[in-house]
């Protein structure tokens, strides 16, 4: 798939492209400040996944979710692989949870003290066995790790504790396992982090081997940064994991994916199709991930993703549609004004209509948020559910 193909083949690369909703949006979360309990909530990662297959059922292109560990601990993966299987849902990525144990005040496998190092590495071994229980191929390690202070520890010999965790947990995956690398510019550490920025998780990936491979989570940049340049480069370079999806006005804000700033998502999304992102992840090679990871504070939260994936979905359309030999004409002859147009024009397409056709070809219904209000599945859990659970970032 090129970006620019005719209307069929837009439509034929939309109804393949599949996005991965976390478990962690269906549940309670909040700010620092203030956790609003919403009522209907999941009780159980059970029943985040009962959400899940909503959202699924609305859209046709969210067919997987992602766990955190321990947020979505259970006694029996493979029970809970069975529960989603039965929604016609599959389990996704598996999430380290290396950050939330006062152990780790001073870093989890950068730690200066060796036991506290070996027990984060013990937890993303973990990780891999509940990767092999649920069938899930992607374990996402992010690392909270990082100092406050100049001279609070070394820099070069955190790199090198980094370094040797990454290389046992590497060296434990299967063959059609991979480990995503995600990096954050800062927070919780606010003078350094471990893995900033893109250039230290490619750094760590191209050193692990070809299953290790970076993670962008659009959130985690500094204002102002250049982030389709980042998914073109890390795309030449094979080593585009995956996408954590989200929106920023300011910081980490975890907003909805496409509510800040749709433009950014339609450069982004250029990037992909034009790298050839979209078009690995259907032909069933491990290719780009589409993950959400997103908090619903103050929104009712599946209309909320319903309404991201379709954001996502949007901006691929638009994406698809750039007219790529008006623009490599435009681009050779140096025409700037009709390069820029070029891409702008398919950016200023009303792509809803298609949308709304791919859905019904499909036999959904043309308006999933319509459709999830009209299904009454919203009402049904404010009555069932009493006591919904925390997502996990004060639990
Ligand atoms: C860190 C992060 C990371 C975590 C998630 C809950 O800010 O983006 O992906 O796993 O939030
Ligand atoms: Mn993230
Ligand atoms: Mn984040």
């Amino acid at each position: 798939m090129t970006a620019g193909s005719s209307k069929d083949a837009v439509k034929a690369a939309l109804t393949t492209q599949a996005l991965e909703t976390p478990s962690w949006a269906y549940g309670n979360s909040g700010t620092r400040f203030k956790v609003f309990a919403q009522p209907g909530v999941p009780r159980t990662p059970q029943e985040k996944l009962d959400d899940a297959a909503r959202v699924h059922a609305h859209t046709g292109v969210a067919p997987t979710v992602a766990l955190h560990i321990p947020w979505d601990r259970v006694d029996d993966y493979g029970a809970l692989a069975d529960h989603a299987a039965k929604r016609g849902l599959r389990l996704g990525t598996i999430n380290a949870n290396v950050f939330q144990d006062d152990d780790y005040r001073l870093g989890s496998v950068t730690n200066p003290d060796p036991a506290v190092r070996r027990k984060a590495v013990a937890h993303l071994l973990e990780c891999v066995d509940i990767m092999d229980a649920t069938g899930s191929k992607d374990l996402k390690l992010w690392f909270s790790d990082g100092t406050n202070y100049p001279g609070q520890d070394d820099l070069r010999d955190r790199q090198d504790r980094l370094s040797e965790a990454l290389r046992t947990v590497y060296d434990r995956l299967g063959d059609d396992q991979r480990m995503l690398l995600e990096y954050k510019l800062f927070e919780p550490a606010f003078y350094a982090t471990d893995v900033p920025d893109w250039g230290t998780a490619y750094a760590h990936c191209l050193k692990l081997g070809p299953k290790a491979q970076v993670v962008v989570d659009t959130g985690h940049h500094a204002p102002g940064t250049n982030i389709e340049f980042i998914v073109a480069t890390l795309l030449r370079e094979g080593r585009l994991g995956g996408f954590d999806f989200n929106s920023r006005f300011y910081a980490d804000d975890d907003l909805m994916v496409g509510a800040a700033d749709p433009f950014q998502l339609f450069r982004i999304m250029y990037e992909v199709v034009r790298g050839g992102g979209l078009a690995t992840g259907a032909s069933g090679a491990p290719g780009v991930a589409f993950m959400l990871d997103q908090c619903h504070n103050i929104e009712t939260k599946i209309p909320a993703i319903i309404r991201s994936v379709m954001n996502v979905q949007e901006a691929t359309a638009k994406a698809l549609l750039v007219d790529a030999e008006a623009l490599s004409d435009a681009q050779r002859r140096g025409d700037v004004l009709a390069a820029n147009g070029a891409l702008m024009d398919a950016y200023n397409t009303d792509v809803r209509p298609l949308l709304a056709e791919v859905r019904e070809e499909s036999g959904l219904a043309p308006d999933p948020l319509r459709a999830y209000e009209r299904s009454g599945w919203q009402e049904q859990i404010v009555e069932d559910r009493v006591g919904g659970v925390q997502a996990g970032w004060g639990a």
